[in-house]
């Protein structure tokens, strides 16, 4: 039967794009070279905090092979030495009064050469004025900081935002009617996506015709060439972004970086096309930052539920504040803090502080803050079950929002669309033997030995819109969907978001392969170039699937209902006594009296019904009606050794729910690749400053990533929640294991020691942050 052929939802299917990736025919920013190109390398600041007195360029615009020299000075004159910032800000492009982070850029040189271009560099003399570095949100807040933003009229002082959510007053009184009270400091640190491809662009204004065409590392290639539009004062329709293949993106290539403003601004002055490619360490030290929060948590149990939670933090924002949220939420979804549990009364609150560190993003596979909530309440859990001598389990079990229960509305204002909590977490505790493990455990000690479980059971809310809440710089947050149906049957289809690795090609064939009964195989999935796809907001917060899927799967279902009239004429029967089983329409009662769905797309150019528009084709702009709420049970079993405070991963369970799984396989990556990268932020991941401000984590020696050798096995399980909203029933899941499985790991190292009054380890969990605490608790060897 064809259908069987077909590879709809639920097949896992070998990734389409991998072809090309495996035998080394994609085509990165880095494969393209036109004619006549220059290359631009930026300069950046030594200092994280200083006047710029002046810059003599004359050294470097004399050396054979430059072609121009960039200063803050030349874009000023052009209007660009500022652009605008994803959320609402002003950023430097090149800094003309002073520089505000280390690795800021100042200058810039174009060359025949990117050797050139990087010799010229070191001719550039800069007169710095240094001043006091401010580090963190706490000092950038106290009376006599310096105002880092002194360019900003009515900035007098380092605060950016406060924000608030929930109920205090509510919240209050169910604190002070508790019979416990738990509460933890903890701070998620710096981290940094550090995708294999660093960012860049080549970018070719054509003087004849005035178009600017820019190749570039974007995530969301629509959204930037509104925003170039915006900032340069080009025509939209003469802006064409195209965002090839992408080494990966975690993030980092969601805001737009001075380095593509520069090299834009550069080939419309000079007339040719100019590349730059940042390095690595360019990468780590000036882009897409993530975390940095500051956070404090307070549960409010009574009778073993929990009947309040409070939280503030201090979020960290960096010199220029560029971290993408949806204009009305500051502090992003921070505010889904109250996590997987039925809590009644919650308050949150939270400021935003300017500090001489590199700008955010929306980045690090996060959701808008997603991540650090979801830590938060996730250890709070394990210290309230500790502090009240129960099992970490059994508690969340109790105080689980239950399926009856949804949709739910939290008490921060989010509502949930569905959920299965408990058997998330009972599928995860049966596959890791738990009870056995627990015994283990309690033996082990007697022993001397220390093994620690951590679990962690997450809710995201990913997939944003819908666009009346959501939007980025006011674009509302939809999405959109082309399919085109060619008369042989193969069709085309072009989607407004664009994958760094996710496996569109493929996943995206599927949807159309399901509702249109098309192979798979033959469906072409087209992204990332602004003049051949509709407009759409782009990939980050997992919103693809929940968005475009939903829009792939509305435009495939218009197309069929086409498709029927089609039919209909050609079968001479009734559209209603027509039956529709994948990929053919047969009259109900006579099943060989049939058309496949390639006859009747032939017949779209063909042989139509009077009156009816010719093609097999249309586009749909989706708005989703809500946000979806992957979720799922993480746990991590550990041993620490008490002589070193090393500490080993030995197994990791994962159940994750992201709803219908168009492929396993994908998913089963997704989820593999964030753990992975959960496991890099718990134990080694950390991007961290001197007092001078001088970044420590800018190249691969001190910044850590876990390699397989340090990556432990995974073992998966999965349960199937439908978002009820979305045509297909899927929910995102490209974050989820980022978001959910750091809290597991640091909750198993916290419970090897927690015997001993251990509560609170911080990332990145060192050994030598073991050591002090084993030292502490009397427990080191
Ligand atoms: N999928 C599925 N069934 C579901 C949900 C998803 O088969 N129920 C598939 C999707 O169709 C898609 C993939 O899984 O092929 C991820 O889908 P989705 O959850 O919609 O996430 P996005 O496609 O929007 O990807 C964004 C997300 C984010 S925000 C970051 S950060 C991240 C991540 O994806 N960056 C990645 N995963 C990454 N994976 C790679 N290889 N590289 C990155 O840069
Ligand atoms: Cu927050 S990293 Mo992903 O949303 O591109």
């Amino acid at each position: 039967m064809a259908t069987t052929e077909v590879r709809g939802l639920g097949h896992s299917v070998k990734r389409k794009e991998d072809e090309r990736f495996i035998r080394g025919k994609g085509t990165y920013i880095d494969d393209i070279a036109l004619p006549g190109m220059l290359h631009m390398e930026l300069l950046r600041s030594p200092f994280a905090h200083a006047r710029v007195v002046s810059i003599d360029t004359s050294r470097a615009e004399a050396l054979p092979g430059v072609v121009a020299v960039v200063t803050g000075e030349l874009m000023a004159q052009h209007n660009l030495a500022w652009m605008p910032t994803l959320s609402g800000d002003t950023q430097a492009v090149l800094a003309t009064d002073k520089v505000r982070f280390q690795g800021q850029e100042v200058t810039a040189v174009v060359a025949e050469s990117a050797y050139v271009a990087k010799d010229a560099l070191e001719l550039i003399e800069v007169d710095y004025e240094p001043l006091p570095a401010v580090t963190n949100p706490q000092q950038a807040l106290q009376q006599d900081a310096p105002v880092i933003r002194d360019d900003k009229e009515d900035q007098t002082s380092n605060h950016i935002y406060h924000w608030e959510a929930g109920d205090k007053e509510a919240t209050d009184r169910a604190f002070d009617e508790a019979d416990k009270v738990v509460a933890l400091d903890t701070h998620y640190p710096r981290c940094h996506p550090a995708p294999l491809e660093c960012c860049g662009c080549v970018a070719d204004v054509n003087p004849a015709t005035s178009k600017a065409t820019i190749y570039m590392t974007s995530q969301a290639p629509h959204v930037h060439r509104t925003l170039f539009a915006l900032v340069t004062g080009l025509p939209e329709q003469n802006i064409r972004i195209v965002s090839p293949d992408i080494g990966g993106g975690f993030g980092n290539k969601v805001p737009i970086y001075p380095g593509y403003v520069v090299a834009t601004a550069a080939s419309l002055l000079l007339g040719r096309p100019v590349k730059w490619i940042e390095d690595r360490t360019g990468n780590l030290i000036s882009t897409g930052f993530a975390r940095d929060y500051h956070m404090h948590g307070e549960l409010a149990v009574k009778d073993g539920r929990i009947v309040g939670l409070r939280a503030s933090l201090a979020a960290d924002e960096g010199a220029f504040y560029a971290d993408a949220q949806p204009s009305k939420l500051r502090i992003g979804l921070f505010h889904i803090v109250t996590g997987s549990y039925d809590i009644p009364t919650a308050h949150v609150q939270g400021d935003g502080a300017y500090t001489n560190k590199a700008p955010g993003g929306v980045a690090y596979r996060c959701s808008f803050r997603v991540t650090e909530a979801s830590y938060l309440i996730e250890r709070l859990v394990d210290v309230a079950a500790n502090e009240l001598g129960v099992d970490p389990a059994e508690f969340r079990v109790q105080n689980f929002i239950k399926p009856d229960q949804f949709p739910y509305e939290s008490a921060t204002g989010f509502v949930y669309d569905s959920g299965d909590y408990e058997k998330a977490l009972r599928l995860a505790l049966e596959k890791l033997g738990y009870e056995d493990l627990r015994k283990e455990q309690a033996e082990a000690r007697e022993q001397g030995k220390l093994i620690g479980i951590g679990l962690a059971s997450f809710t995201e809310v990913v997939g944003a819109g819908h666009g009346k809440e959501y939007d980025i710089v006011g674009l509302r947050m939809f999405d959109s969907a082309e399919l085109r149906v060619h008369p042989t049957g193969k069709a085309i289809l072009k989607l407004g978001v664009k994958a760094q690795g996710q496996g569109h090609e493929t996943t995206f064939a599927q949807i159309v392969a399901e509702e249109l009964g098309i192979p798979y195989e033959d469906v072409e999935v087209q992204e990332g170039d602004t003049d051949n796809t509709p407009y759409g907001l782009g990939t980050y917060a997992s919103r693809s699937t929940p968005v475009a899927g939903a829009a792939t799967a509305v435009i495939a279902r218009k197309l069929r209902d086409k498709a029927r009239t089609i039919a209909a004429h050609l079968l001479e029967a009734a559209e209603d006594d027509l039956e529709w089983e994948r990929g053919r329409f047969s009259v109900k009662g006579a099943p060989d009296r049939a058309k496949t769905i390639q006859d009747v797309a032939f017949a779209a150019y063909t042989d139509l019904p009077e009156g009816l528009e010719a093609g097999l084709e249309g586009v749909h702009y989706y708005d989703p009606p809500n946000m979806t709420f992957p979720f799922g049970s993480y746990a991590v079993v550990v041993e620490v050794d008490r002589g070193t405070g090393q500490w080993k991963v030995r197994r990791v369970v994962a159940v994750d729910d992201c709803g219908v799984r168009i492929n396993p396989m994908i998913v089963e990556g997704q989820i593999m690749g964030g753990l992975t990268e959960g496991f890099g932020i718990a134990a080694m991941e950390l991007i961290t400053f001197d007092e001078e401000g001088n970044c420590i984590g800018s190249n691969f020696i001190d910044y850590l990533l876990p390699t397989s050798w340090e990556t432990p096995p995974f073992e998966l399980g999965e349960t199937v929640t439908p978002s009820p909203h979305h045509p297909i029933g899927a929910k995102g899941v490209g974050e989820s294991a980022t978001v959910g499985s750091p809290a597991a790991y640091v909750n198993a190292v916290v419970d090897a020691l927690a015997h001993a009054g251990v509560r609170n380890l911080e990332m990145p969990v060192t050994s030598d942050k073991v050591w002090q605490a084993l030292q502490e608790a009397g427990l080191a060897e």
